[in-house]
């Protein structure tokens, strides 16, 4: 879930329209409660499951596929994201066993590449992401977690930090069961992982800054120098 909630924040934060694809549903008995999973992060949020291999399954992903749409597939390394191309373009694109021993992926796609649908649409197949770091997308973590938002606004005090102030209506959200503390637990983590990325690129904007300057500075003195020896 939690690195459901990272995708989709980057989707927010792109104005990218977000589909959920469960695929590898062959596998799992019973595959309902993974898409019921899926679906509770977001009212209305579309969850769809299936085999990526199979050419029946895949053509409920076509609406999203047609004319003017331009599609990018985003997961980890193994979950079938090239497969599920090869099977809506026909395309013959390298796959690969996930490992045997950790099940992994085994980063068989190594650069992004487009694929152009018969129907039209565009596909991007993108390499597995080992990591999905959030960097300034604060605004859509509010949207992906805007129930946690909902309940915050509630609360006694504007600035509650929601651990045991009182009259704090996201602590009384999960008592009630509304609110999940996990969900709580991950929004933080994200929330802060988002905040320490975003001020490092300030700061390493800030230090670029200082440096062009420097380097400016240095650069006009040679000048001024070698002007000086004529
Ligand atoms: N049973 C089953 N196997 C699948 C499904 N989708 C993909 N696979 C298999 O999973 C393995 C990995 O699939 P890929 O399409 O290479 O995965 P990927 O997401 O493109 O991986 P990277 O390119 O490493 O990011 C391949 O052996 C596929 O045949 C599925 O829905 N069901
Ligand atoms: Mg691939």
């Amino acid at each position: 879930m939690a690195r459901l909630e990272r995708y989709l924040a980057v989707a927010q934060d792109a104005g990218a329209f977000p589909v959920v694809v469960i695929s590898k549903a062959d596998t799992v008995d019973s595959v309902d409660e993974y898409v019921a999973r899926a679906s509770r992060l977001s009212p209305g949020l579309l969850v769809e499951a299936l085999d990526a291999r199979k050419h029946e399954d895949v053509e409920r992903l076509r609406p999203w596929c047609g004319p003017g749409q331009t599609v990018a597939l985003l997961g980890s390394s193994g979950v079938g994201k090239s497969t599920l191309i090869n099977t809506l373009t026909g395309a013959v694109q390298d796959t690969r066993e996930i490992r045997e021993d950790d099940q992994r992926g085994r980063h068989t796609t190594t650069g992004r590449s487009m694929h152009r649908l018969p129907q039209g649409g565009w596909l991007i197949d993108t390499p597995g992401m080992r990591e999905l770091q959030l960097v300034d997308v604060g605004d859509a973590l509010d949207d992906v977690f805007s129930d946690i938002v909902e309940f915050a606004e509630q609360c006694r005090f504007s600035d509650c930090s929601h651990e045991a102030e009182p009259g704090c209506a996201v602590q009384a959200a999960i008592d009630d069961g509304e609110l999940d503390a996990e969900r709580l637990t991950r929004c933080r983590k994200l929330q802060s992982e988002d905040r320490r990325n975003t001020e490092t690129i300030a700061e390493r904007r800030a230090r670029d800054r200082v440096l062009g300057q420097m380097y400016k500075s240095i650069q006009s003195g040679q000048r001024q120098l070698k002007g000086g020896k004529k």
